[in-house]
């Protein structure tokens, strides 16, 4: 009797696993060649983030810390598996099932690759080849894999299943090996050590108390809070090939090269920068010594027509913030194109070659990183990327205090305990610093040296405490005169608020 042309199980999931493998290996080494960016694993990674409901994008980027990668990729990859083997097992008896399968995943892939905005011309090559790998390896293996009676065709599959298999892996390989030609790196140490005309005065001792425990006043580049949406992969510009265009609503437009900039006399700037999505307590706050130019500058050159209240500005990767032209212009607030980071070029997750800080607004609003586009224009024009999103439109940061020690929950000896912190109130100054414990009266702290109003102050307070547990609750007043109040408010959609309190036990 003849055999039913019926594949295994096994052999028709194989043939799916292999030609998803294939397709994913086949367009990262092409990638590899054209554009990095246009590599499945990336594409789909970020078509992923683009489509999950802000919430969830939102709750990777400021919950999930270095495990967001591993869990995107692992996520998809498990996810293209199980399509995969069911891709196989629905082919059982005829190719098109699967066939068809393997194209509609290929297509996604295209479309998603082709769909972001860093990705064009040739970087279209890397799809195509991943479509055509997926298709063609599927048909060509369940070729290989019908079931005849006799056993060299049987073991030839299997050869020839080890043999891609092998085959993936080394173009996945050398994919990879290619992409280090966008070398950013290299670029970024080619930048070499960035000497400002105009230095930052230094920061006093006194303007910290990091050895009772406060953050350190300068934060470490290593250190520096990061809040992107660049989950996937880090925007990779390398300085020789970066440009930044301004224009819209102005008389002359400009286009800038990284030499223009880095050939200017560069100013440094101590600045406090603050995350929206700080929870109150939170660790998205860091300051530093920014280099570049004024931003106010820039914009002088190109001439802001009568009417253009917003700055409009884009990320390479298509992110975009809307800030308040006034605020931008206004030289006391001293908003910078930077391109460095205490004394070094911009760390490339921190924007290399460039990126843009305003004292006192939310990151959101103001901070883009690998800017490549100015535009001026109107908030009626024009809505960024997360006010799309539900959050707010103009977003000064808002005037916060936080506990650094005691830790919630540390055991303390009796007798002298320093309670201490940080509070930021950027672009108006902080005031007066206030603690309480368990619930009595509020007493003023001491406050370390101020810097600038555009950055955070730090402060301690030494009482004497019984043995057992108490509570330390903290709330600032910036000198417009303005206290924090207690209750709480979420992030979304412009900033926390409420005070910040720890709990710890003396013994
Ligand atoms: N291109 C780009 N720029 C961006 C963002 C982003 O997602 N993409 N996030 C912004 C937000 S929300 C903040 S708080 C700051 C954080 O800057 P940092 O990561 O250097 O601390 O960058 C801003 N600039
Ligand atoms: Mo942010």
């Amino acid at each position: 009797m003849e055999p039913s042309p019926v594949l295994s199980r096994r052999a028709a999931a194989l043939v799916g696993l292999l030609s998803v493998v294939s397709a994913v290996t086949v367009g990262h080494l092409v990638a590899g060649a054209v554009d990095p960016d246009a590599s499945p694993v990336v594409a789909v990674g970020n078509a992923v983030r683009d489509l999950s409901p802000p919430s969830i994008t939102e709750f990777a980027i400021g919950s999930l810390g270095d495990a967001k990668k591993p869990l995107l990729f692992g996520g998809i990859a498990l996810m293209l598996l199980a399509v995969a083997a069911i891709a196989g097992l629905v082919s059982r008896r005829r190719v098109w099932p699967g066939l068809a399968i393997a194209a509609a995943v290929g297509t996604a892939g295209l479309v998603a690759a082709l769909t972001q905005p860093t990705v064009t011309g040739w970087g279209a090559l890397a799809p195509i080849a991943s479509l055509v790998a997926g298709v063609g390896v599927f048909a060509w293996l369940h070729r290989l894999s019908q079931p005849v009676p006799s056993s060299p065709s049987r073991r030839r599959f299997l050869w020839t299943s080890a043999g891609v298999a092998l085959g993936a892996t080394a173009l996945g390989g050398g994919g990879q090996l290619l992409a280090a030609r966008y070398d950013v790196a290299g670029s970024r140490a080619g930048v070499g050590k960035l000497v400002p005309a105009d230095p930052a005065p230094p920061i006093p001792s006194s303007a910290d108390f990091a050895s009772v425990g406060t953050p350190r006043f300068l934060t470490s580049n290593r250190d520096f809070y990061r809040v992107d949406t660049a989950l996937v992969s880090v925007p990779k510009v390398r300085a020789e090939d970066w440009r930044l265009r301004v224009h819209g609503m102005v008389d002359r437009e400009q286009t800038y090269t990284f030499a223009d900039i880095r050939n200017r006399p560069l100013v440094e700037r101590t600045i406090t920068m603050t995350c929206v999505s700080n929870e109150v307590g939170g660790p998205y706050v860091s300051t530093a010594n920014f280099i570049g130019v004024p931003l106010a500058d820039i914009l002088e050159e190109a001439g802001v027509r009568n009417g253009a209240d917003q700055l409009f500005s884009s990320s390479v990767d298509g992110w975009t913030a809307g800030t308040p032209v006034d605020a931008v212009l206004d030289r006391s607030r001293g908003a910078l194109l930077a391109i460095g980071m205490n004394g070094e070029p911009l760390p490339t997750e921190h924007g290399f070659p460039a990126r843009l800080v305003v004292p006192g607004l939310y990151g959101f609003v103001s901070a883009t990183k690998w800017v490549v586009d100015l535009e001026l224009t109107t908030f009626e024009a024009r809505e960024s990327y997360w006010m799309s999103r539900g959050w707010g439109q103009r977003a000064p940061i808002k005037t916060q205090s936080r506990i650094d020690t005691p830790s919630g929950f540390a055991t303390l000896p009796a007798g002298r305990v320093t309670i201490a912190g940080v509070a930021w109130a950027q672009h108006i100054g902080i005031q007066t610093v206030e603690v309480r414990l368990d619930g009595g009266r509020w007493q003023r702290a001491t406050l370390a040296t101020e810097v600038n109003a555009q950055t955070w102050r730090m402060w301690r307070l030494d009482v004497d405490l019984e043995p057992g547990t108490h509570k330390a609750e903290v709330r600032a007043t910036d000198r417009r005169g303005q206290t924090q109040q207690a209750n709480r408010v979420p992030p979304i959609p412009d900033g926390a608020t409420g005070w910040h309190s720890t709990q710890f036990t003396v013994t």
